[in-house]
């Protein structure tokens, strides 16, 4: 029996979904033995093309190296891989990166990979199911330390089945917290019978936070959901106030909140409304890696648009 790492990547069409088919394919040609993290690499070589996706698979089988490889071009071949040029844009590239106990050397097949050893997108997941697996020179865990440049960012740890997230944990919370806030205010709040100037500033704050996420949430239009998972087949929204932040119904809630505390002088109020605002920073940043997930295009949002929740703040 013979452990395989065999790297997989896509850059084209829905990528996370050929990942996952493929894994699929991949466990019936052996035992499946582990999957890594799924990653978001800056694409190394070839032509200007679009953020990978990239994955590690272990297989344990008994098929000899030039069979398994076979087998991989068939379920290549079957996601509409073109072979056109080397190392440009794939919808789906399986390459055998590691093996143990052995090694090949044919002109069909080298392994242990003779680049992966100074690839970062094939070393991290790599790392994450086999950091001793056999690599050019030594074995994965060392290699990995010495390459630094290429960037690499972890999207998810479990991403097999979408069913599985922790979405609604993020959904729980989230209405805890306003509801809390809504109890408080109702609470400990104080009519607006007095003037002062920071019940006047509370006021515009919930004003702006209304209109901020009434606009927000009409330009997302069918793409709207409460969950940190994007709806499926949605495009990414640019416009309109999407133009101004990423998360623009976050910020606008978080303002409402402290609005409407202040208004109704309610300092619990308050300091739970900038709990709200830390919470969907951290909630944001949870949707920011399954946005990356779904749409290619997400970093190239994120540096046109760098505020997160509130323009010129945060
Ligand atoms: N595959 C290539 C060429 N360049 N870059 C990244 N980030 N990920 C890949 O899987 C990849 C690549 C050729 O197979
Ligand atoms: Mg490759
Ligand atoms: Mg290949």
């Amino acid at each position: 029996l013979t452990r395989f790492a065999i790297a997989i990547g896509s850059n084209l069409g829905d990528r996370v979904g050929h990942l996952r088919h493929a894994v699929e394919e991949i466990g019936r040609l052996g035992d499946r033995r582990g999957v890594s993290g799924l990653y978001e690499t800056a694409p190394v070589g070839g032509p200007a093309q679009g953020p990978y996706l990239n994955a590690v698979v272990l297989l344990d089988s008994d098929r000899p190296p030039e069979d398994l490889l076979r087998q991989l071009q068939e379920i290549e071949a079957r996601h509409g891989r073109q072979r056109s040029m080397r190392w440009g844009p794939r919808t789906l590239d399986l390459d055998i990166v590691s093996m143990a106990p052995g090694a090949i050397d044919s002109d069909r097949l080298v392994v242990p990979h003779p680049r992966s050893a100074e690839r970062r997108f094939v070393l991290r997941p790599l790392c994450d199911v086999w950091p001793e697996a056999p690599v050019v020179g030594g074995i994965a865990a060392e290699a990995l330390v010495s390459v630094t440049d290429q960037k690499v960012d972890l999207l998810a740890r479990s991403w097999l089945n979408q069913e599985r997230d922790p979405g609604r944990y993020w959904i729980g919370a989230q209405f805890a917290l306003l509801f809390l806030i809504g109890l408080s205010i109702l609470g400990f709040g104080s009519l607006p019978t007095t003037w002062a100037w920071w019940r006047v500033l509370g006021g515009v704050l919930l004003f702006a936070g209304a209109i901020g996420a009434s606009t927000a949430a009409h330009a997302l239009g069918t793409a709207l959901t409460v969950m940190p998972e994007p709806v499926p087949g949605s495009e990414l929204v640019e416009t309109g106030p999407y133009g101004l932040v990423r998360h623009p119904i976050y910020g606008s809630l978080s303002l409402a909140a402290i609005g409407a505390s202040l208004l109704f002088a309610d300092r619990a109020g308050v300091a739970l409304g900038v709990l709200l605002l830390g919470f969907f920073w951290a909630k944001s940043g949870y949707e920011e890696r399954r946005l990356r997930m779904v749409h290619a295009g997400y970093m190239g949002y994120r540096d046109r648009v760098r505020w997160r929740l509130l323009p010129f703040l945060l």
